[in-house]
C-alpha cells in the first residue's frame, strides 16, 4: 500500500466512525517506536526493510543516539479492513519515567490505547503507571506482548513452557487492570445480575454463582479469546491474534471458527481419536491447542531458519505456506533478514495490530459520558452545578459532530517546538513548467547583466554600483533567512466537536476560567478582554501530524488529531479552545511526574544573559514538565523531573532556544538545618553521665564562639544566649529547641493555613475588620487543636498560645515564641474569637515587636551551619529589654529642654536605627542558640520502587547500602521469581543511582524515584570526640568519614561560604611503600 494522499487523508476525516485515536504506551524499552515502525511501514511511509531499525517516530538526535523516546509525537495512517477505510492517529510515548508527563498529553487526546509488554519483562512498575493513566483519563486499552522472539532465542524455552510464561503475563497484567477497575467491574457486574434477576423472575430458582460467572465484564480484561492481545515480536515483523490462527485451522480440521477460537488459548487439547476438543490439557499431561497449533509452528520456523538454517526445510515452510521470497532474501549471510521476510508476510504485524485497533477501541463517537462529564467538571466542582448552557455541550461531545452550527471545541494538550524550515510553507516544492521557464529566463537576464557588468568593470574598475539588482536583493534577504531559523510553536490538539476552520477565531480558555462568571459578564455587555482568563486568538494554520513531517489543511473535522500553528502567544503549555464562552476548561491533565532535580544555569559570556533568560521561557513553553525560575539568590533555576530529562533540556537550550555556550551547575541539593535532643550515649554507644554532657555542650559552645565571643553575648550551660545590641539598649535571651517531629510534618503541610492566618492577623494588626468564611475559620481552629494535641507536657505547657510567628517568611516550620512574662502579645488565634476579630482589640504591641519577628525570620530562612533553611526548631524569647537611652552628660542640658525621643538621637547615630540593631542582635541570638544545641542536617528523601528477579536482589541491596538507601520492605509477587523492593534513599545520594542499578543488574531491575520527605541525618556535623571510649574508638582527629560533614562542606562551598577543611596533614609521614619496605 503506498502512501495515502492528502486529499484521501481529509476524506477520511470526515468519517468519525471509522477514526480511532489511539496511543502506544508501555515500560522503557518494551518495543513501542519499533512496533509504531511496522505500522508506519504498512502504509509505505518508510521501507518495510527499514521497519525496526529506523524508529522513524524518534525524530530527534538525541533519541536515535540514546535509543529512548523522549516525547510523544503523531503520525496519521490508514488501513483497509473488511472492505472499510479507516483512519489512525497514532501516538508515540516515551517510555522513560522521566517522561511520563509527555505520555499524560498523549492519552488525553485519544480514546484507545496499545499496551505493550515485553514477553520476558512482563509488568513493569511504568506498565502499571500507563495501565493507570489510561483508567483515568477512561479509554481503552488493548495488549501487545511483543520480544516473543526472546522466548525462542534468548530464554530457549520450550513451546509448553513458553505457553504457561506467557499465562503468568496475562494474568499480571489482569491483575494490575482488576485492582484499577475493581469497582467498575462491581459496578456493572451488580447492574448485569440485577437486570438478569428481573428476567429471570419467575422461571426458575437464580442461581447466584452460574450467574456471577456469565457476567461479561472481560472487555474490561485481556484475553485472547476476546481478540484484545496480540503476540507479536516487532523486531522481526510478525505478530497474530488467535484467530487468525482459528480461521486457518477451521478450514483445515473442519471444526467451526467460532469453537476454535474460543478453545484455542486456555486448557484445552485436541483428542485426536475422538476429533473432539477437550478441557484439561494440564491435568491430562496433554499439549494444549495453542501449543500444538500455534506456538510449535513459530518454534520449528525460528528453528530451521535461525538455529539450523536449513535451506532446504525453509523452502518447504515457504511453500507449504504459499509464501514469495526474494532470492536476494534467500541468500542474505543474516538468518534474521531471512525471518523477517517470512514472518512479515505470513503474519504481518501490522495487520494483526491494525485489525484489533480497529475492532476493539472506540471511535471518537463512542466517548462515553462518563468521559465527558470528567473532562468538563474542573476541580471539585459537579458537573450537574455548571450552567445550563455548559450542560447542553455535552451532547455535542457525544454527538462528535462536523456539522456547521456544531460549536468547535479543542483541546490543546502541549506545545511543541519545530524548526520553521520544516513547515510545509517553507518547503520546497516541485516546480511547474510555468515556474520553470520563469526561473530559466531570470537566470539568462542575470547572466547577460553580468556580462555587461564585466565589460563596464574593463572600462571604470571603480564603478560598483552597477551591481546587478537582483544580486543586492538577494543579498539583502540573506540576514532575513538567518532570522527565519527560528522555532515555531505548534500546539498538538484534538478536536471534540465542530468543524474547525483555517483562520478561525476562538476563545482561550484559561484553567480558571469559569463559564458561569464569563457568561453573565459577557450578557451583561462586557467585551471578550474584560472577562477573567478569556482571551480570544485565531487559528492560523491547521496541520496534519506526520511524524516528522507536517501537511497542511485547510479544515479539520471532529474527532481528529492535528496541528495548530500560531498559538504561541495564546497557550502556554495546554489550554481549551472554543467558539462558545460556555465551554468550561478541561479538567488539567494528570501529571505523573513532579520536577524536582534543579540546577542553576548561566550563560558563559555574561553578555548573552538576555538570550538565555528567551531560551528558558521559551523551554518552559515547549516541555510539559520543566519549570524554570529566579532563584532569591538571582540564580536562573531549572527544574526536571529527572537526569535524563535534565540532559534533554540542556540539550534543547543549547541547540535550539538559546543557542549560547551555558554553563550548568551541579544538581543543586536541598538540606534543611535542624536541632535535636542531646544525646543519651556517646558514639560507642556508652551512656553519657551528667558530667560528660555538660562537657558535650560546652565543646560545642566553646567551638561555634571561638575568637567571636565578644562581651555582648553571653551563652548559659542551658544553651540560653544573650545578646545586647551595640548601643547597649536592647537585651535579648534566645532559647533553641527542637520541635517533635509530628509539629514540624503538621507546620509543612499546613502552609496555607499558616500564610492566611498570617495575612489575618496582619489586616487585623492594620485596623481593618474582615469577613473570614466559614472554612478558613474551621481550618485554622483545627491546626490550633492539633498543635494543642501535638504539644504535650511539662515543656510544652501553654505554648500554643504563645506562638510570635512562624517563619522563614513567616508560614515556615519554625516557631517563635513568647516566653516573657512581661509582654502580653495578642494571642495569634485571636481571629477565631468573633469578639476580637475588630481590631484593636486585646493587648497592644510593644515597640519593636516587628524587629523581633524580622530577626527570626532572617535566621531560620539561613541557618549557621550551610545557610540552609531551618525546619522543626523552636526559638524561646525569654527576656527582652529595652532601655530608654540615658542622656549623655553634654547633653544633659539641652535635652532637658528638647523632646526625650530625641534625646537619643545623637547616641544611636553612630549604630544605627534601634530597630535595625534589635532585628541584627535577634537574628544572631537565634543563630547562636541554634549553635548552642546539637544541629543537625536534614536531607530530602526519595522513596524508591524497584523490580528486581530474585538472582540480582544482591546486587541491588549492594547499590542501596553505597548510596546510604534503606530497604523500607520487601516482597515477593505471587507465582513469580520478581521481588518488588521499596526504599527510601538521599536525593543528594540519586544521581547515577537509576544507571547504576541498570548496570549492575545487567538491565534487570530499574528504580522509580519520587520525592518523600525530609529526614535527619543521624551523624553530628560537628562531631569531635570527648569521652574516654570515643578517643579510643576514633582516635584523637576523629577524621574518619562524616557524611553529614561532608554535605554542609558541599553546600557551603557551592555557595561560596568559609570552607574549614584540612587537606594534608603529617605531609611528613607520606612515602612511597615500595621503596621503603
Ligand atoms: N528481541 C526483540 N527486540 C525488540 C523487539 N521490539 C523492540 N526490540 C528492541 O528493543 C529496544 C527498544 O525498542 P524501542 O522501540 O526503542 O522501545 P520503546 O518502547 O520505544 O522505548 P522508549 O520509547 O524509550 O520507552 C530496541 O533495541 C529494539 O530493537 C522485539 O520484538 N524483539
Ligand atoms: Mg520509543
Amino acid at each position: 500500500m503506498g502512501p495515502a494522499s492528502l486529499q484521501k487523508i481529509s476524506e477520511l476525516q470526515r468519517n468519525p466512525r471509522n477514526i480511532r485515536n489511539l496511543c502506544i504506551l508501555a515500560h522503557v524499552d518494551h518495543g513501542k517506536t519499533t512496533l509504531a515502525d511496522c505500522l508506519v511501514a504498512s502504509n509505505g511511509i518508510i521501507s518495510s526493510r527499514l521497519a525496526g531499525k529506523l524508529r522513524y517516530l524518534d525524530s530527534r538526535e538525541d533519541e536515535q543516539i540514546r535509543g529512548i523516546t523522549m516525547k510523544s509525537s503523531a503520525i496519521s495512517l490508514h488501513y483497509g479492513n473488511g472492505g472499510q477505510e479507516f483512519l489512525l492517529n497514532l501516538i508515540d510515548s516515551p517510555g522513560h519515567v522521566d517522561f511520563s508527563s509527555e505520555v499524560s498529553t498523549a492519552v488525553r487526546l485519544c480514546d484507545g490505547a496499545l499496551v505493550l509488554v515485553d514477553a520476558v519483562e512482563g509488568v513493569c512498575p511504568q506498565t502499571q503507571v500507563v495501565l493507570r493513566q489510561a483508567w483515568l483519563e477512561n479509554i481503552r486499552p488493548v495488549l501487545v506482548i511483543n520480544k516473543m522472539d526472546r522466548l525462542i532465542l534468548e530464554l530457549k524455552l520450550t513451546s509448553t513452557e513458553a505457553h504457561d510464561h506467557l499465562k503468568k503475563i496475562l494474568e499480571q497484567v489482569n491483575a494490575v487492570t482488576g485492582t484499577l477497575f475493581t469497582s467498575k467491574v462491581l459496578e456493572e457486574r451488580a447492574e448485569k445480575v440485577k437486570e438478569e434477576e428481573e428476567m429471570a423472575v419467575g422461571e426458575q430458582v437464580y442461581d447466584w454463582s452460574a450467574g456471577l460467572d456469565e457476567v461479561d465484564d472481560s472487555h474490561l480484561y485481556f484475553s485472547p479469546e476476546q481478540g484484545n492481545v496480540v503476540f507479536a515480536s516487532a523486531v522481526d515483523g510478525w505478530g497474530f491474534r488467535t484467530q487468525q490462527f482459528a480461521d486457518l485451522y477451521s478450514q483445515k480440521m473442519g471444526v467451526k471458527a467460532g469453537v476454535l477460537q474460543k478453545t484455542l488459548w486456555g486448557d484445552f487439547y485436541l483428542n485426536a481419536k475422538a476429533k473432539r476438543i477437550m478441557k484439561g490439557a494440564q491435568a491430562k499431561g496433554k499439549k494444549p491447542l495453542f501449543v500444538q497449533l500455534v506456538l510449535d509452528n513459530l518454534w520449528s520456523l525460528y528453528d530451521a531458519v535461525v538455529v539450523q538454517r536449513d535451506k532446504e526445510k525453509v523452502e518447504k515452510v515457504v511453500s507449504s505456506l504459499g509464501l514469495k521470497l526474494m532470492s536476494r532474501d534467500l541468500r542474505h549471510s543474516d538468518p534474521k533478514v531471512l525471518l523477517s521476510a517470512i514472518c512479515s508476510q505470513w503474519l504481518p504485524v501490522s495487520t494483526a495490530v491494525l485489525s484489533m485497533v480497529c475492532e476493539k477501541l472506540p471511535s471518537p463517537l463512542d466517548v462515553g459520558e462518563e468521559r465527558v462529564e470528567k473532562l468538563m467538571s474542573v476541580g471539585a466542582r459537579r458537573f450537574d452545578s455548571l450552567p445550563e448552557k455548559t450542560q447542553e455541550l455535552k451532547t455535542a461531545f457525544l454527538q462528535c459532530s462536523s456539522a456547521e452550527d456544531a460549536p468547535v471545541i479543542i483541546f490543546v494538550s502541549k506545545m511543541f517546538a519545530v524548526d520553521t524550515k520544516a513547515l510545509p510553507q517553507h518547503k520546497q516544492r516541485p516546480l511547474n513548467q510555468e515556474e520553470m521557464a520563469r526561473r530559466r529566463e531570470l537566470a539568462r537576464q542575470r547572466h547577460a547583466e553580468r556580462m555587461a557588468a564585466a565589460e563596464t568593470h574593463l572600462v571604470a574598475p571603480d564603478s560598483r554600483d552597477t551591481e546587478p539588482e537582483s544580486a543586492k536583493t538577494e543579498r539583502s534577504t540573506q540576514p532575513e533567512e538567518e532570522e527565519e531559523q527560528k522555532e515555531v510553536f505548534i500546539a498538538f490538539a484534538r478536536v471534540f466537536s465542530g468543524k474547525v476552520k483555517k483562520g478561525q477565531r476562538v476563545f482561550v480558555l484559561g484553567p480558571k476560567y469559569d463559564p458561569a462568571h464569563g457568561l453573565r459578564l459577557l450578557s451583561e455587555g462586557s467585551s471578550d478582554s474584560e472577562v477573567p482568563h478569556l482571551s480570544c486568538c485565531s487559528l492560523q494554520t491547521l496541520y496534519l501530524l506526520m511524524g516528522r513531517e507536517l501537511e497542511e489543511l485547510e479544515e479539520v473535522p471532529a474527532g481528529n488529531v492535528l496541528g495548530i500553528g500560531g498559538l504561541e502567544d495564546f497557550v502556554l503549555k495546554s489550554a481549551t479552545l472554543s467558539v462558545s464562552p460556555a465551554c468550561p476548561p478541561f479538567t488539567p491533565i494528570n501529571m505523573e511526574a513532579t520536577p524536582i532535580v534543579r540546577v542553576a544555569i548561566e550563560p558563559k559570556h555574561p553578555s548573552e544573559m538576555p538570550k538565555l533568560v528567551r531560551g528558558m521561557r521559551l523551554l518552559n513553553q515547549a516541555d510539559p514538565c520543566a519549570e524554570i525560575l529566579i532563584q532569591e539568590t538571582g540564580e536562573h533555576v531549572l527544574v526536571t523531573a529527572g537526569e535524563v530529562h535534565l540532559q534533554r533540556c540542556l540539550d534543547d537550550l543549547r541547540e535550539r532556544f538559546a543557542k549560547v555556550e551555558i554553563s550548568v551547575s551541579k544538581p543543586i541539593i536541598p538540606f534543611r538545618e535542624t536541632v535535636v535532643r542531646p544525646p543519651k550515649v556517646d558514639m560507642v554507644n556508652e551512656e553519657l553521665g551528667k558530667q560528660q554532657k555538660v562537657a558535650v555542650i560546652h565543646q560545642v559552645k566553646d567551638d561555634s564562639s571561638q575568637g567571636r565571643v565578644s562581651d555582648s553575648v553571653q551563652v548559659d550551660p542551658g544553651g540560653l544566649v544573650t545578646i545586647t545590641t551595640p548601643n547597649r539598649l536592647a537585651t535579648v535571651s534566645v532559647r533553641a529547641m527542637p520541635l517533635p517531629h509530628e509539629v514540624t510534618s503538621l507546620l509543612e503541610s499546613s502552609s496555607d493555613v499558616i500564610r492566611t492566618l498570617e495575612q489575618i492577623n496582619l489586616s487585623l494588626r492594620e485596623g481593618k475588620t474582615l469577613d473570614i468564611s466559614s472554612r478558613t475559620v474551621e481550618a485554622i481552629a483545627g491546626l490550633k487543636a492539633q498543635l494543642e494535641s501535638l504539644l504535650q507536657g511539662r515543656r510544652w505547657r501553654d505554648v500554643v498560645d504563645q506562638i510570635w510567628a512562624f517563619g522563614p517568611r513567616r508560614y515556615g516550620p519554625n516557631i517563635l515564641l513568647n516566653s516573657l512574662k512581661d509582654y502580653p502579645r495578642p494571642s495569634p488565634w485571636q481571629c477565631l474569637d468573633r469578639a476580637s476579630r475588630t481590631p484593636q482589640a486585646g493587648p497592644a504591641l510593644r515597640d519593636f515587636d516587628n524587629s523581633i519577628v524580622s530577626g527570626f525570620q532572617l535566621a531560620t530562612l539561613a541557618g549557621p551551619m550551610c545557610e540552609e533553611p531551618m525546619m522543626g526548631v523552636c526559638f524561646s524569647v525569654e527576656r527582652w529589654e529595652v532601655r530608654t537611652p540615658a542622656p549623655l552628660k553634654e547633653d544633659a542640658a539641652r535635652s532637658s529642654e528638647a523632646s526625650g525621643g530625641a534625646a537619643g538621637s545623637s547616641q544611636a547615630d553612630c549604630y544605627g536605627p534601634v530597630s535595625g540593631q534589635l532585628i541584627a542582635a535577634m537574628k544572631e541570638a537565634c543563630r547562636q542558640a541554634f549553635q548552642a544545641q546539637p544541629q543537625r542536617l536534614m536531607a530530602a528523601m526519595y522513596t524508591c520502587e524497584i523490580m528486581t528477579t530474585a538472582d540480582v536482589l544482591g546486587r541491588v541491596y549492594g547499590v542501596l547500602g553505597k548510596r546510604e538507601g534503606r530497604v523500607l520492605h520487601e516482597e515477593m509477587k505471587e507465582g513469580t521469581d520478581v521481588f518488588l523492593i521499596k526504599a527510601v534513599l538521599p536525593v543528594a545520594e540519586s544521581f547515577g543511582f537509576a544507571e547504576e542499578i541498570r548496570k549492575r543488574t545487567s538491565g534487570l531491575a530499574s528504580p522509580q524515584l519520587v520525592f518523600s520527605h525530609w529526614e535527619v541525618i543521624s551523624s553530628d556535623p560537628f562531631w569531635v570526640p570527648t569521652t574516654e571510649e570515643e578517643y579510643l574508638h576514633f582516635g584523637e582527629k576523629a577524621d574518619s568519614d562524616n557524611q553529614a560533614l561532608k554535605y554542609v562542606n558541599a553546600v557551603r562551598r557551592r555557595k561560596g561560604l568559609y570552607v574549614e577543611e584540612k587537606i594534608v596533614e603529617h605531609a611528613e609521614k607520606q612515602r612511597t611503600l615500595g621503596k621503603n619496605k
